[in-house]
């Protein structure tokens, strides 16, 4: 299905200098990038965003890191871009992430996990609507 997901260079995979990479792989997929752009994270933003963690137990940690320095925010679209973003990812616990995923290659720590990438298209909908603003988005770039 054609579509649109969200993907987030968390803070960690600003410092490390992995941006080119995370891009490059991106790149590697037939998906098109129609928005892109480094910011800082308010906790007010954070607490939109990790909406359905509060209360569990790692809440605090996770907002925590997320606002902890500038992140890229990336709208990427194609077919199945939420999926194959996903399994670009690799699995949220870097321990169990395969070789080859981003997190698999670079993530060692459940917090610091390097990405953030939707988990369908109505989050992707709901996320791209907090970090975008409409004039932000391309339109009809075909
Ligand atoms: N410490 C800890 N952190 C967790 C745990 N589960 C999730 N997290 C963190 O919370 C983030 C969001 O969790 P989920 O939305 O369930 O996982 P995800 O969709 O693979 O990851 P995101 O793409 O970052 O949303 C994860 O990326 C982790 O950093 C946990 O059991 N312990
Ligand atoms: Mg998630």
């Amino acid at each position: 299905m054609f579509e649109q997901t969200f993907l987030m260079i968390k803070p960690d995979g600003v410092k490390k200098k992995i941006i080119g990479d995370i891009l490059s792989r991106i790149e590697q997929k037939e998906l098109d990038i129609i928005a892109m752009k480094m910011f800082q994270i308010t906790r007010e933003l954070a607490e939109i965003h990790y909406e359905e963690h509060r209360g569990k137990e790692f809440y605090e940690d996770l907002i925590k890191f997320i606002i902890s320095g500038p992140v890229i925010g990336i709208i990427l679209e194609g077919e199945d871009a939420v999926k194959i973003i996903r399994n670009l990812a690799g699995k949220t616990n870097p321990k169990e992430a395969e070789y080859g995923t981003i997190r698999g290659d670079y993530a060692f720590d459940i917090t610091k996990n390097i990405v953030h990438t939707s988990d369908s298209r109505i989050s992707a909908q709901r996320e791209i609507s907090n970090f975008f603003k409409k004039t932000e988005i391309l339109n009809n770039i075909k």
